[in-house]
């Protein structure tokens, strides 16, 4: 069983004040729930009343003052939930999920767009290689402010994958122009602006260890692990932890 030792949080740097807005909130979904077999529920005010629901296995759990009685959404592919984003800027959550496991095939990635109080219903994905997900970033990747989707998948003749949105929740995969052309055995995936230029940068576990790839204007230079120390590689955090304005990172081999 794989055990994750933090939790892990995106970041959002560098983009204009506006993007800000529209980007917030992001809420990341993590293994936990289904290394302890609770299938991944998703938390948002998804009704748009002021109150947190619950989202899972397709059926909205409207917060009620405390209660939470299950509601179809009428969207019977939305399985397992992996993040909640707006993805289309319209304010209300929408939601990125895939299949029944830890490690959801990216067959079965899917985005779901907020539609309530009718349902939610779906966006428009490129068709994507068969292999479990091994890690996988929200965020602004290409800073015309809204979020993309970045893969990195377990078979090793996988490339990493860049989905672009248009804005409007429907992804075009930009891969080829923007991702290294090797793959990339990451186990966990963040977006930070590391080197504090503006755009928003990969960390990546597990590649083998603590490793990043630097985003040049919309595209990524190859993963490099150069400035990291060796070993630490497992669950990691990043977050601006000694108040100097750029972001440092709490790692945690996974053999200690
Ligand atoms: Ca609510
Ligand atoms: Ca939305
Ligand atoms: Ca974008
Ligand atoms: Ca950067």
């Amino acid at each position: 069983m794989r055990l994750w030792l933090a939790a892990s949080v995106s970041l959002l740097s560098g983009v204009s004040v506006v993007a800000q807005q529209r980007l917030a909130p992001v809420v990341k979904a993590h293994e936990p729930y289904l290394a302890l077999g609770i299938v991944a529920p998703l938390f948002a005010d998804f009704d748009g009343d002021g109150t947190v629901d619950v989202l899972e296995r397709g059926a909205l759990f409207p917060n009620t003052g405390g209660h939470f009685a299950p509601v179809p959404t009428r969207f019977a592919n939305l399985n397992v939930g992996l993040g909640t984003f707006d993805f289309d800027g319209d304010g209300r959550p929408d939601v990125l999920h895939g299949s029944d496991t830890s490690y959801p095939n990216a067959q079965s990635l899917a985005v779901g767009l907020n539609r309530f109080p009718g349902a939610f219903v779906a966006g428009t994905l490129p068709a994507l290689p068969s292999s479990s997900i091994n890690a996988w970033s929200v965020a602004d990747f290409d800073s015309d402010g809204d979020f993309d989707i970045a893969l990195f998948l377990y078979s090793s003749g996988t490339l990493p994958i860049l989905l672009a949105n248009d804005g409007f929740g429907n992804f075009t995969d930009v891969s080829a122009a923007t991702m290294p052309a090797q793959h990339v055995n990451a186990e966990d995936a963040i977006a930070a602006d590391l080197d504090a230029d503006g755009d928003v940068d990969l960390l990546l576990t597990g590649a083998p260890s603590l490793a990043w790839l630097e985003n040049q204007g919309g595209a990524f230079a190859a993963p490099s692990a150069a400035r990291f120390p060796p070993g630490y590689g497992y669950a990691f955090a990043v977050a601006d932890l000694d108040g100097d304005g750029d972001q440092d990172i709490i790692a945690n081999d996974f053999d200690v």
